[in-house]
């Protein structure tokens, strides 16, 4: 029986990383004088290393101008992070980075019927409130998404399982009374290695890579075809929800629980 839903921020609540932190990203190297910049070939690579700062050290080791020593490098991708994480902000406020489609309507939907939500993301505290507070509010997000695991709160990011054992553990849940929405590998394998049976929807920057066990993948939650494993009525049309996925879509999935894998 499905009771929660755990999920993923970035690809999986909205298309942020591109025209988010990205463009975020450059400008915080701008602001430091730095002539670097990241295309969005280059991000889609880095996006491999999850968190921010990380994301940075180790772009910083392929540059011949990046500071020498290691307590320099790291002190200034904490610098880079923090300014990064300013103007990502900004950019959520001024509208740059909706929802994704299909995402209001089924947090609403699974609201209305009682599941518990939670928030199991890599990406930092401030940024998760920016988001939210742009799209539901702040208030009203509070009490849609009764738990946040974010970035700071764990001492290992995804693809480690410690953010979804930490949402568990906050909304006093089993594993398998839950279901993960996520759009990248390393998403799928951190709720997997925590038991945590998990859907996908497809983002920007993963719309090709091999996804191995999930309970269902798909172009996303606005759509009804392209869906493995298939769903009955692909349109979708007679059941008045506009063609998207429902959470009669989700109960089906989960109580089926058939692992799939997909490429591309
Ligand atoms: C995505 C990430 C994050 C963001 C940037 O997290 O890996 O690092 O790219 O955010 P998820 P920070 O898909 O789990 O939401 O700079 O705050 O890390
Ligand atoms: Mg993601």
């Amino acid at each position: 029986m499905l009771r929660a839903l755990l999920w993923d921020v970035d690809g999986t609540l909205a298309e942020s990383e591109r025209d988010g932190h990205r463009v975020a990203f450059n400008a915080a190297f701008a602001s430091l004088g730095l002539g670097w910049q990241w295309s969005e070939a280059q991000y889609g690579a880095l996006l491999r290393i999850t968190g921010g700062r990380e994301r940075l050290l180790a772009d910083m080791q392929g540059r011949v101008d990046a500071p020498a020593l290691a307590d320099e490098r790291e002190a200034l991708a904490r610098e880079l992070h923090r300014r990064k994480n300013e103007h990502y902000a900004a950019l959520v406020r001024d509208g740059a980075i909706e929802l994704r489609e299909g995402v209001r309507e089924l947090v609403e939907e699974a609201a209305a019927a009682g599941l518990a939500q939670a928030i199991a993301t890599t990406t930092s505290r401030g940024n998760v409130e920016a988001l939210l507070a742009r799209h539901f509010g702040l208030q009203i997000s509070r009490r849609l998404f009764g738990a946040w695991v974010c970035g700071e709160d764990v001492a290992t990011k995804k693809p480690h399982p410690e953010v979804y054992q930490r949402a568990l553990a906050a909304l006093n849940q089993p594993a398998l009374a839950c279901l993960a929405i996520e759009d990248s590998p390393g998403g799928v394998a951190a709720a997997r290695a925590a038991e945590v049976p998990v859907l996908v929807t497809r983002s920007a920057y993963f719309a090709d890579d091999i996804v191995e066990g999930a309970v269902a993948i798909g172009p996303g939650l606005h759509q009804r075809r392209g869906w493995v494993p298939a769903l009955a009525g692909e349109a979708g049309m007679a059941c008045g929800t506009g063609g998207r996925i429902t959470l009669g879509d989700l109960r089906e999935w989960h109580a089926r629980m058939e692992h799939v894998s997909h490429v591309g």
